[in-house]
This record gives structure tokens, C-alpha cells and sequence, in this order.
């Protein structure tokens, strides 16, 4: 029942139906039926969300004309694909990006109109799928578009949280986290493919055997079985036919496994096993840039990898005789660490289940492997307990000893008698606890090795994976960020995206660097105007909004501050808060100052169990209460945090920024991507030499760029010669009273000292060196205010940033990827009228 069965092919003939048209009146026909058939409601009692789900399925038929002929092809061409594993994929709403990757939005916009109804309306009914944490998880959808849009057939393997990222609620200035029930009402873009299922083993234990041949072999005696059952959404490219596929694995129990103990009599205890099963995929872990270490979570992590590896043979399977060529016809990338256990699997699988001896299972392993690191954070790097690893995946540890002995041996071969080498190098940390070290796993199973900014793929390779370089340097290699401009640009900023068009076309939207064209504008007063113009509004859509959820009134011709992403020490929120709180000194000093009107906005999510993180939230709020009513202020100063930060804020969000916020502490944020997100809508960027921002710099002009701050090399510097916070408390009075503002409990009348771990945490040790940074900072923040006064420059400087952000499109990534790691090519999908079954 589960082989596809090819029908005997009949006469072709040309059909436009409703459910591959792409006519105003085929979609309006097809909405108007989606709605009766599939939803069982006509206009007497449909919801708006009605509405959304019938629009969507409308939209989900054209899609699934493309897929099924995009697998078709693939299937045809034998070529090498693309599979990307990351435990996170934050793709955002579907509706309005698959219309214009489709070509289909205006015509949709119009048959819903006609049906009396407004698409906007719609299409704020769709839940958020936030299946991920930030800038890693958002990387993988940006990645999956441009995929998509270059060709490549390629498909993204995750797992299908039933909770993604938490709601966050701001309730008396704290965050409170609330469940993310995004499958309440149904996700119409998904298909469930139960025939697709695979089981994945849990626990137990080996056994040595020999097989027919006299052949050392070992079986895994699992304790138990979980199945994943695949949900597949198609991922649209841009204005071609192509429809790649996003499988996300959703766990249940298997129940002829674990009912094998009905016969014992424990009924009630095999039902409950069923919730231990079904646990693996329910909750997305909330942390980005830390590892809590939860056995859930190396759970979820082989579950997915599993599921995904075992897809990827079966796959492969069905055109090519065996196994041998694999590394030829699969790329698989490896997001970060999470999905790294894939390197110990593949060779699970190769050798005890496909009969391949190791040093060929070993060649084809590594050469289907690339690896990306996200972090250099201590505290991010995942390692896991040898006992945890013993318990869950005993074939697995056995098989990562065996790779280690062989890896330490040619690590011996090398560097003779460097023990503190072999020590360093080890999948095995040593200690009074063992630990298996995944980053070491991943290294050494894969044939690339990346970062994904100039600056980290640097420090990676001299600091956090610097014994692997000397050995390997040739694995090495960056891959800067980038971003879709389809949905960052095009979706977000419909109004920009319009004049843009008006001056060079549309090509810009799949070949970025081509808004060098609008260099030519910069001096054209009009083309100016206009571009203003549209910053204004965009700036006044989102003024609506504050006053809407915040119930703030905020001027648009304020210049907006925005500093939103996830809110962690090492992004220093705080120091964005102290230039606050200087400013507000400074007032109350002499409330006649001639100050520049801003508005700081803020937003992001704190993991929840990161204590200060939550404090630093709670204290933006805090200014915000006691700066936005004083009178002394007289509104040239407000301060905004907006709830529950999305991709669907965001989108909101970058557009409307005259200022964007990148200060990271050098040599700490990878890469960053919201930074590019702001510059290619216009914002200016006031940052540090960090992660991505020094090629955004470099690209732009440093002329069109507010830097400050240390260097990575300073900051280490530094460090090493011993820092002390407190020097800069004492020689510094502006920075000493904004501090004593902070433990005064000026913000915090209730408690006065509720804010004493953040000033503790300022003063003793000052990990991510605010003080050091704190002068530079304020500084440069007064030549923004000076710049900004010169609105016609300010303008001009924000052309430049939009017509120099070409480098930082996903599709240029995408590209490099391509290129010098996975080497894929182009298959053009070709899209023949649908030709129903029995025709
Ligand atoms: O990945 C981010 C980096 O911090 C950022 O600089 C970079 O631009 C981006 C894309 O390369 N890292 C993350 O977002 N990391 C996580 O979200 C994360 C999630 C779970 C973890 C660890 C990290 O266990």
C-alpha cells in the first residue's frame, strides 16, 4: 500500500481548473469553494479565520501543482541534492510570502476584495509558526527561500514542535512566557505522510554477533521505540515553478512495541509509556545561545536526525542500486551542533543496517557532511554526560569511541608525544564527569567546516576549534550571513519596494547587488523626498501600533532607535539603557537642554530561566514608565518594549527604523542578521566591529556608519591583562551618576533594590565590558543626533546603506554554499498543465 503506483498516461489535455488557475476569477471561484467543501461554511457563519484557512488552501493547490512536478524532476534528474538539518526553522507566516513568490498576491488581493473581504484582514488570522529561537532558526528559513528560488533541489529537515517559541507577555514590566498553541485551529499548509513513517531506537544494549559470512557485526537491543511521522510544507521559490519541501518529524509512540508488555498485564503502564513518546516533540527549548543539557533535548535532537538520515536512504534508494555514491547525491549541512549526533548515525546505519565496512562507511560519511558553527560562547557549546549517551544511545558512544581512537591516532601520527594536544582534541572530555563534545564530532565527521562572518570563521579558527584548523585548514572556510530580500524587503516594505521599482525594475528582488542603481538617485532631490516620505510612513504605521499595544504615543518625526532581538548580556541591551538614563540625567541637570526628539524601541524574548536577562526587561520598562510621563522630558524622550517579538513584528519593525542597534561586544556575535534586515530598509546602523557588521561597514561606507567601541582584539586584550570596571565608575562622573540613577531605586520606588544584580553585575567582573565601552558609546550616539539633524544627509546616508546591502542576500550565501561546500547545481522545474488521473 505504500509503494507509489504510476497510472498508464493518457491523452493530454489542457486544463486551467480551480485549482491550478491563476486568474482573478479561477482563485475567486476556488476560495468561495475551499471554503464550502473543505471548511463546510458559507458567509452566514464563517469566522475570519474561516476566511484565512479557505484563502490559504487556495493558495496551497497552486503550490501543490509545483511540488508534485518539482519531485517529479528531481526524481528524473538523479542530481545531487541539498538536505539542510537544523533543529530550528522560524519561518513566519506563509500567506502573503507564498502569494508573491507565486506572482499571485495582487490577483489574490483583487478576488478577495471582489468576494467582499479584505486580504490584510486575513492574513493577520495566521498563527505565527515560531519554531525556533532567533537568529539560527530564522537563517534556516531565509535559507530555504533562496534554495527555492536558485533551484536547487534541496529539503529542510527539523522537528514539528506542537509549541514553538513561548508567547511572551509583558505583565507589570516583567515577562511572563504563555504556551504557543500555533496548531489550535489547524495548519493548512502542512500534509501529514503517515506512509512515510520510521522508527527510531532508544536505550538498551548491544550485542556482538557474526553474520552468514563469519563477520563481526553488533545489533542494538533498544528498551524502547518512538515513530516519526513526517509533515511536509512546500517552500516556493520566487517567480519560477520550483517547490522544495520542509519535513518536520512529529513523534508518537509505537505501539506494537511498547503493547508487547500487555501480555504482562500492564496495560495502564504501556498507555502512559505513549506520553514518554509523544514528549519528544512537543515543546521547542527556549534558550538560544546557551545548552541546558536536558536529556529531552539530546532525545529530540537524535529523534529528528534519525528520522531525517533514515529519509535520506530511502530516498536515495529509490534511484540509485545502493548506498555507495551517497556522498555524491547528498549534501547534508549540520546547523550548528544540535543535529551533529548525524555523524555517529549515518555510521550506524552504513554498518550495522546497509553491511558497509568502516573504512568506506567512514569516506562516505564524512564527504556528505558539512558542518556550521552559530557560536563561540563557552556556554553554547554542547557536550553531553558519557553516562546520558551510555543510556540513550549505547550503539552510538561505542561507534564515537571508535571514531575518536582512530581520529586521536592520526592526531598521534601528526604531533608525537603532544599529549596536552590529544587531550584538547578528544570527542571525550576527561574529568571527574565525561563528556562527549559535539563540536569535535562534527569537525571531525565532516569535509567543511564554517563560520558565518569574516571575523568568527577568524576567531573560530584561533581560538574555540584552533587545533583543528592546524590540522586540517583546508575544512575551513566563511560563509557571511544573508538574508531573503523577498520577505525582508519586498513583503516588509511594500512601499520602498515600489519606488525602487519605479527607478530600476524588479530584478533587484533575485539579484540584490543590482540596488547599486540607486546610487545614481542620491543626488536626486524627488527620489529623496520620496524615500523619506515612505520612511515617515512606515514610521507612523508603527507609531499605530505602539499606541494600539502599548497605549504610548510615539512622534514619527522622532528619530526611531531600534534595538530588537533576544535579549542576552553579550547583546547589551543595558548599555543602549544607559545612554537612556544618561540622557535623562542630562535633562534633569537642565531641563532647557537642546536634545534631539527620540524614541527607543525595544523588543525581544529572554530564555526563561535567564535570570538577568528577565531583570534587564524589567528595568526597560522601568525607565520607560518613569521617562515617558515626566514632565521635565516634555516627550522628547520616549521609551517603547514591544510584546512577544516575531518575524511578523519584525517585519513590521525594520522598515520604520531611522537607527539600528548593533552593539555586541567585539568578538561575541557570530554574525548577526537583523543587522542587515535594518540597513537594506534604510536604517543606519550605530554598531561595533563585530560579527557581520564590519562587512556591513565595509560595504556601505564607513562614512554611512556610526562605529564605536573596542576591538575583538582589544576586548582580548583586555581581558588578559586583568579588567577593571570600576576604574571607569570612578574617572567617569556622567557614567557614575547614570548608574547611581540605576541602584538609587529611582526606577524601582517599590523596591529599591531590584535592579542591584544588574549594577552588580556592571561593577564586579563586567563580563561584556559596558563600562569599558560606555564613553565610545555615548559619543558616537551624539553624532547620530548631530547627523540626524541634517535630514537631506541623513537621507542620503540611508540611500547608500539600501543600495550597498546586495552582498548580505541569502541568495548570495546560498550561492557560496553551493559552490565551494555542497557543489549543486540548478534543476529548472518546467510546470505542464495539470493533467487529472484517467484523462
Ligand atoms: O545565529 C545566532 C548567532 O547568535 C548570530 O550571531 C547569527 O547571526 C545567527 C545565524 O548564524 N545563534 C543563534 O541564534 N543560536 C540559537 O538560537 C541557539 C539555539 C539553541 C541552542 C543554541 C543556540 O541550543
Amino acid at each position: 500500500v505504500n509503494t507509489p503506483i504510476t497510472p498508464t498516461p493518457a491523452i493530454e489535455i489542457q486544463v486551467e481548473d480551480d485549482r491550478t488557475g491563476m486568474t482573478v476569477d479561477t482563485l475567486k471561484r476556488a476560495f468561495a469553494d475551499n471554503l464550502y467543501y473543505l471548511l463546510g461554511k458559507d458567509e452566514s457563519w464563517a469566522t475570519p479565520h474561516d476566511y484565512y484557512t479557505a484563502l490559504a488552501y487556495t493558495v496551497r493547490d497552486r503550490l501543490l501543482h509545483r511540488w508534485i512536478n518539482t519531485v517529479r524532476t528531481y526524481m528524473k534528474t538523479e542530481t545531487k541534492a541539498v538536505f539542510y538539518l537544523s533543529a530550528e526553522f522560524l519561518m513566519g507566516r506563509q500567506l502573503a510570502n507564498n502569494l508573491l513568490n507565486l506572482g499571485l498576491y495582487e490577483r489574490a488581493t483583487e478576488a478577495i476584495k471582489e468576494s467582499g473581504l479584505d486580504i490584510n484582514d486575513l492574513r493577520l488570522m495566521e498563527a505565527e509558526p515560531g519554531l525556533g529561537n532567533g537568529g539560527l532558526g530564522r537563517l534556516a528559513a531565509c535559507f530555504l527561500d533562496s534554495l527555492a528560488t536558485l533551484e536547487i533541489p534541496a529539503v529542510g529537515y527539523g522537528i514539528r514542535y506542537e509549541f514553538g517559541i513561548f508567547d511572551q507577555w509583558i505583565k507589570d514590566g516583567a515577562q511572563v512566557e504563555h504556551p504557543d498553541k500555533w496548531l489550535r485551529f489547524g495548519n493548512p499548509w502542512e500534509i501529514r505522510r503517515p506512509e512515510l513513517t520510521v522508527e527510531v531506537k532508544f536505550g538498551g544494549h548491544t550485542e556482538a554477533y557474526s553474520d552468514d559470512k563469519g563477520n563481526y557485526r553488533v545489533r542494538w537491543i533498544a528498551e524502547r521505540k518512538v515513530l516519526g511521522t513526517p509533515y511536509d510544507t512546500p517552500v516556493a521559490g520566487y517567480n519560477n515553478n520550483t517547490a522544495n519541501t520542509l519535513r518536520l518529524w512529529s513523534a508518537s509512540a509505537s505501539e506494537d512495541f511498547n503493547f508487547q508488555v500487555f501480555d504482562s498485564g500492564n496495560y495502564v503502564g504501556s498507555v502512559t509509556d505513549k506520553i514518554f513518546s509523544e514528549n519528544i516533540s512537543k515543546v521547542l527549548y527556549p534558550n538560544d545561545n546557551t545548552s541546558q543539557g536536558k536529556q529531552l533535548r539530546l532525545e529530540q535532537q537524535y529523534f529528528f536526525v534519525s528520522c531525517s538520515l533514515q529519509d535520506i536512504i530511502t530516498i536515495h534508494r529509490r534511484i540509485h542500486p545502493n548506498l555507495d555514491n551517497f556522498h555524491e547525491k547528498a549534501a547534508i549541512q549540520l546547523n550548528d551542533t544540535h543535529p551533529s549526533i548525524a555523524v555517529a548515525e549515518l555510521m550506524r546505519l552504513l554498518i550495522d543496517e546497509h553491511d558497509f565496512e568502516w573504512d568506506k562507511a567512514w569516506h562516505i560519511t564524512k564527504n556528505t557532511f558539512g558542518y556550521t558553527n552559530h557560536t563561540l560562547l563557552p556556554e553554547a557549546l554542547e557536550r553531553w554526560p558519557v553516562s546520558l549517551f551510555e543510556r540513550l544511545l549505547p550503539r552510538h558512544l561505542e561507534i564515537i569511541y571508535e571514531i575518536n581512537r582512530r581520529f586521536l591516532n592520526e592526531v598521534r601520527a601528526k604531533y608525537p608525544r603532544d599529549d596536552a594536544r590529544l587531550r584538547r582534541m578528544s570527542l571525550i572530555e576527561e574529568g571527574a564527569e565525561k563528556y562527549v563534545r559535539m563540536a569535535h564530532l562534527a569537525c571531525v565527521g565532516s569535509h567543511s567546516i564554517n563560520g558565518v562572518a569574516a571575523l568568527h570563521t577568524d576567531l573560530m579558527q584561533q581560538k574555540v576549534l584552533k587545533d583543528f584548523y592546524q590540522l586540517w585548514p583546508e575544512k575551513f572556510n566563511n560563509k557571511t550571513n544573508g538574508v531573503t530580500p523577498r520577505r525582508w524587503v519586498l513583503l516588509s516594505n511594500p512601499k520602498l519596494s515600489e519606488l525602487i521599482a519605479e527607478k530600476i525594475g524588479n530584478n533587484w528582488v533575485t539579484h540584490l547587488e543590482e540596488l547599486r542603481q540607486l546610487e545614481g538617485f542620491v543626488d536626486d532631490p524627488e527620489f529623496g523626498d520620496r524615500f523619506s516620505a515612505i520612511k515617515y510612513q512606515n514610521k507612523k504605521e508603527l507609531a499605530d501600533y505602539i499606541s494600539l499595544y502599548n497605549n504610548i504615543e510615539v512622534n514619527p518625526h522622532s528619530l526611531f532607535d531600534i534595538q530588537v532581538k533576544r535579549i542576552h548580556e553579550y547583546k547589551r541591551q543595558l548599555l543602549n539603557v544607559l545612554y537612556i538614563i544618561t540622557l535623562y540625567n542630562c535633562i534633569k541637570r537642565n531641563p532647557q537642554v537642546e536634545i534631539l526628539p527620540r524614541t527607543f524601541i525595544f523588543a525581544g524574548k529572554a530564555a526563561p530561566g535567564y535570570y538577568i536577562a528577565k531583570l534587564i526587561i524589567k528595568l526597560i520598562n522601568s525607565v520607560a514608565k518613569v521617562v515617558n510621563k515626566d514632565p521635565d522630558v516634555r516627550d522628547r524622550i520616549k521609551v517603547v518594549f514591544l510584546a512577544n517579538f516575531s518575524v511578523s513584528l519584525g517585519q513590521r519593525v525594520y522598515p520604520s527604523a531611522d537607527l539600528s542597534e548593533q552593539i555586541s561586544t567585539a568578538g561575541k556575535e557570530a554574525s548577526g542578521t537583523g543587522n542587515m534586515k535594518f540597513a537594506m530598509n534604510g536604517a543606519l546602523t550605530i554598531g561595533t566591529l563585530d560579527g557581520a557588521n564590519i562587512e556591513i561597514r565595509e560595504e556601505v561606507g564607513a562614512e554611512n556608519f556610526f562605529l564605536f567601541g573596542l576591538t575583538a582584539e582589544q576586548v582580548f586584550a583586555m581581558k588578559s591583562k586583568g579588567y577593571n570596571p570600576w576604574n571607569y565608575y570612578n574617572s567617569n562622573s556622567e557614567l557614575r551618576e547614570t548608574i547611581d540613577r540605576i541602584a538609587s531605586g529611582y526606577f524601582s520606588p517599590e523596591n529599591p533594590k531590584l535592579f542591584a544584580p544588574i549594577v552588580e553585575s556592571l561593577l564586579i567582573g563586567d563580563e561584556y565590558m559596558l563600562m569599558a565601552d560606555y564613553q565610545s558609546y555615548i559619543e558616537c550616539q551624539e553624532k547620530v543626533s548631530q547627523a540626524y539633524r541634517d535630514r537631506a544627509n541623513w537621507t542620503r546616508m540611508s540611500i547608500f546603506n539600501v543600495a550597498r546591502m546586495g552582498k548580505f542576500s541569502s541568495d548570495r550565501t546560498i550561492r557560496d554554499y553551493c559552490q565551494d561546500i555542497w557543489h549543486t547545481k540548478p534543476v529548472r522545474i518546467n510546470l505542464p498543465a495539470y493533467k487529472p488521473l484517467g484523462t
